[in-house]
């Protein structure tokens, strides 16, 4: 048996004050990613599934994933799982995530056009249309998660998605897991792809013979299929989009005199399981001395009973503690952050909430863990991470739809209106676009 670590399962801390400009733009960065370097190496195994189509999938499949298919896909109607494979307790929780996770998207879903009368006979407007084909990849590896099936499903089938394509990696047995496969039934995939990595992004971004191309790939991934959505992307043959640029989950917890050590704990851990890579970062308020060593504590022990505890520990070792010495500082530091995840054990968590300008999503108060809010809330657990919740908003209903807009001019509009268009092209130089308005300008004055 290896050696089991007993040392002390500990953050470092800092205090703001005490650093200077430079040292406090440090605690902002988060690792670097080789991206570039990334995509040189997805490069060729796209460029294969382009090329060979079903049959470099195939192989590449028995490859990596060591399963021997048939066929890489698996069409509706899918197998229902049996109870000793999906115990009735498991399914009866992902039908509650499912059913408030669509709730939540289903909100978000434009009803009506927006109709603006601009000018007395010129009508503008703009409907919502949803993305025609999307590609979902939910993850396999050292964890099984159903949940971004979820996440990734229910607003593809609320939004209207007619082709759902769910790539996952297959176990060398050929099958994929059950809870996949029940939550792919309960949102409407349909398409199973059976690969993972590059090569399942690159079978979706360019279609295969069994493989439907698609408009759009949305999920988390390793840096392999980071880095080959990046590259799929950038292909104008393609065609295809990305949901937003992927990192290493993280979170941000905000803590005051009122925090409970064992809870704040609890959610600096959740996110540490993750992986080595996850990002924890806890701004304390004014914590006293005794408060925060009971946060540590807390930490260490909880730590050291959990099963992933290897992982955990490499995460909290990478990760801070930031004190601060008031509400204000907090929130300006973790503006400046942009966390995936913030969570506040504040006072008045309520009213703080007004004071984030930058976050993917928030958890407020004591009894609101991140953990609701990755299975079963409601909100999307797709969220920009590695600071780009500066830009970016998490996976919602219009992530899997896009915007027309229209416009009808009336005759009488275009004589108020066109007089401007023609000034506007005959400045541009572009006497078409002149001509169009003038053309209608004339008959309408006969
Ligand atoms: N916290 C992850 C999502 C997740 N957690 C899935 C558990 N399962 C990224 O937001
Ligand atoms: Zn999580």
């Amino acid at each position: 048996f290896p050696e089991v670590d007993q040392s002390k399962i500990k953050m470092r801390n800092v205090k703001l004050s005490t650093l200077n400009k430079e040292e406090q733009k440090k605690l902002l960065l988060r690792p670097v990613l080789n991206s570039l370097a990334m995509i040189d190496k997805v490069k060729p195994i796209v460029e294969r599934v382009r090329k060979e189509g079903d049959a470099g999938l195939k192989a590449m499949t028995k490859q990596f994933d060591k399963a021997d298919l048939k066929s890489n896909v698996l069409l509706p109607p899918f197998q229902t799982p049996t109870e000793d494979q999906l115990p009735l307790d498991v399914k009866k929780a992902i039908d509650v995530a499912y059913a408030n996770v669509k709730k939540f998207h289903e909100a978000q879903s434009e009803k009506k056009p927006l109709e603006v009368e601009t000018m007395p006979g010129v009508k503008c407007s703009r409907f919502v249309r949803p993305i025609s084909r999307v590609g979902v990849y939910v993850p396999g590896g050292t964890a099984i998660l159903p949940s971004t099936a979820i996440m990734l499903g229910v607003p593809a089938q609320v939004a209207g998605c007619k082709t759902i394509v769910l790539a996952t990696p297959p176990r060398p047995d050929g099958s994929i897991s059950p809870e996949v496969l029940y939550v792919a039934k309960l949102t409407g995939v349909t398409c199973i792809l059976r690969a993972g990595g590059a090569q399942a992004v690159g079978a979706m971004a360019y279609g295969t013979d069994e493989v439907p191309k698609v408009d759009k790939i949305f999920g988390p991934g390793n840096q392999w299929v980071t880095a080959a959505k990046m590259l799929v992307q950038n292909d104008t043959d393609a065609l295809v989009a990305i949901d937003m640029p992927a990192g290493p989950s993280e979170v941000l917890v905000i803590a005051d005199h009122t925090a409970n050590p064992i809870f704040v704990a609890s959610d600096l851990l959740s996110q540490a399981e993750h992986g080595t890579d996850s990002q924890v970062v806890l701004v304390g308020i004014n914590l006293t001395d005794k408060h925060l060593e009971e946060i540590e504590n807390q930490i260490d022990i909880q730590a050291k009973a959990l099963p992933r505890v290897a992982i955990a520990r490499e995460a909290i070792k990478k990760s801070v503690i930031v004190l601060v010495n008031n509400e204000q500082q907090a929130l300006d530091f973790s503006n400046e952050y942009a966390p995936e995840h913030l969570i506040l054990h504040l006072k008045d968590s309520v009213k703080a909430v007004e004071k984030v300008d930058n976050a993917g999503s928030v958890f407020v108060g004591a009894f609101s863990p991140e953990s609701c809010g990755d299975y079963a809330s409601g909100t999307n657990h797709t969220l920009p991470t590695n600071g780009f919740a500066r830009q970016f908003s998490g996976v919602n209903t219009l992530s899997f739809q896009k915007h027309i807009t229209s416009q009808l001019v009336s005759g009488d509009g275009l004589k108020v209106l066109g007089p401007s268009v023609v000034r506007l092209a005959e400045r541009e130089g572009l006497e078409a676009h002149a001509n169009a308005v003038r053309v209608r300008l004339a008959e309408l004055n006969k």
